[in-house]
């Protein structure tokens, strides 16, 4: 299993965490995904077929931005 922390800077509260948790475990083949609020952070653990690029893409399309990291 693959484990990334993500640098979401716009993350600032629990329904930022709620979104972004919800839309990323749905993803096929992510294990787990938590958002840290304090550090504005995403930590995830995925197999194939989810792929970092995906996991990007859902969080941008819960409209956050995800700077190059
Ligand atoms: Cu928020």
């Amino acid at each position: 299993m693959t484990e990334t922390t993500l640098s979401v800077p716009e993350i600032h509260c629990d329904h930022c965490k709620m979104s972004i948790e919800g839309a990323v475990n749905a993803l096929d083949g992510v294990a787990s995904a938590e958002v840290n609020v304090k550090d504005a952070t995403v930590s995830v653990g995925f197999d194939a077929p989810a792929s970092i690029e995906g996991i990007i893409g859902a969080i941008e399309d819960q409209g956050y931005d995800v700077p190059s990291q």
